[in-house]
């Protein structure tokens, strides 16, 4: 059965981390903006973080040296600054923030850009989508005052594409039947995975355009790339991606808390009630596709005193018996130190790591084939 159209956006906030200075100071707007990231070697030693399209005019962009930046703006009225990460992130969460009530589906992948869902919101129509794209932007530039390109496609992998297709402050919808139109004279390496050294490799094979990846032979693709990768960039090329929309969450850690039967000090009771929260986390856990490195108890004591401990694990992971086995560890070590009974108990998982953008797409992709 062929899978409804899906139509997905993809938000990518205009030079960010300059467009940023801007806002605080809107002196900076005329002139060439340069953020970068200082060694601190020597005054100038370090790399162009970003720059604003004035100072992309003079060939200053992400990661050439600053020397070379300077080098550049030389007898320009130009304004280096240093990132200020925090501030940064202040206005990428305004953002994210209003973006996510355009979406029935919201997935943040870095601190500019984040996926939408909005097939329900736009009733299945690339024209409502388009409108409600406009919104979403005035909405923005009116609360917080930046910009951002939109892409609007049938997938995550066209919209991606699509948000570069007009920046800054582009909106570029490419609605399904006219995804091969679209994607066929791009370079090849506008592919999400076709970096410098594979494009260099599919140039030797004759292959330039997206059109070119798309019509070679799939075989040998595998041949030259791998399994993996050949059915990829393939499928890619075709403008085919089932990924779906992962909603990040909100929240930074999932907890469930529940009261006991009776008060007790018996470990076993303990972990039966646990075991039962632990369900609950897990199923959260799974539909978030996240993983934790910290698991945490909570006890409520008969006098209502609540105590916690919690576990940094080795690595994250998202296996629900590693939870159960972190559990029971945690309430053993809690019961030898404590003399009151307990009254409710608590599970808590915290330090979620999401799996690698890029590795997910592929493993999946590899599991689904
Ligand atoms: N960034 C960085 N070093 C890089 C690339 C990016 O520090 N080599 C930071 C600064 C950017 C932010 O990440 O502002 C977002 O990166 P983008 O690639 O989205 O680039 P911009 O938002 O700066 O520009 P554009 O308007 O092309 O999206
Ligand atoms: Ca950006
Ligand atoms: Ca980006």
């Amino acid at each position: 059965m062929p899978l409804p159209t899906r139509i997905v956006m993809l938000a990518d906030l205009d030079y960010f981390f300059a467009q940023c200075e801007e806002l605080r100071n809107p002196a900076l707007k005329d002139k060439p903006v340069v953020i970068g990231v200082y060694s601190g070697r020597t005054e100038d030693s370090g790399a162009v973080s970003t720059a604003n399209y004035v100072a992309r005019k003079y060939g200053v962009k992400s990661g050439i040296p600053l020397y070379l930046a300077k080098r550049r703006l030389q007898n320009v009225d130009a304004v280096f600054l240093p990132v200020d990460y925090e501030y940064y992130e202040q206005i990428s969460s305004k953002i994210m923030q209003i973006l996510k009530g355009y979406a029935d589906a919201f997935e943040q992948v870095s601190i500019d850009e984040a996926y939408l869902d909005v097939t329900q919101k736009a009733h299945g129509s690339f024209e409502e989508a388009k409108r409600l794209a406009e919104q979403m932007k005035a909405d923005a530039k009116r609360q917080v005052g930046v910009t951002f390109s939109v892409g609007v496609g049938p997938n995550k992998l066209v919209a991606k594409i699509a948000s570069n297709a007009e920046k800054p402050d582009g909106l570029t919808v490419v609605r399904p039947e006219a995804v091969t139109a679209f994607l066929s004279p791009l370079a090849v390496d506008r592919v999400l995975g076709v970096g410098k050294k594979i494009s260099k490799k599919m140039n030797a094979l004759g292959i330039k355009t997206i059109g070119d990846l798309a019509r070679y032979d799939v075989q040998k693709l595998v041949e030259v790339f791998g399994k993996t990768s050949g059915v990829y960039f393939h499928n890619a090329a075709k403008g085919v991606d089932n990924e779906p929309v992962q909603e990040t969450g909100e929240a930074e850690s999932i907890s469930r808390i529940s009261t006991l039967k009776e008060n007790t000090r018996d470990l076993a009771v303990v972990l039966e009630k646990t075991d039962q929260l632990i369900e609950d986390i897990h199923k959260d856990l799974v539909q978030r596709n996240v993983s934790f490195k910290q698991v945490g108890i909570i006890a409520i004591m008969t006098d209502l005193s609540v105590r916690s401990q919690s576990k940094t694990l080795e690595t994250a992971t998202n296996d629900v018996e590693a939870l159960r086995q972190a559990v029971r560890e945690l309430f053993e070590k809690f019961l030898g130190e404590s003399e009151l009974e307990i009254r409710r108990v608590g599970v808590k998982i915290s330090h979620f790591a999401k799996e690698e953008a890029e590795q997910k797409r592929l493993t999946s992709f590899f599991q689904s084939t």
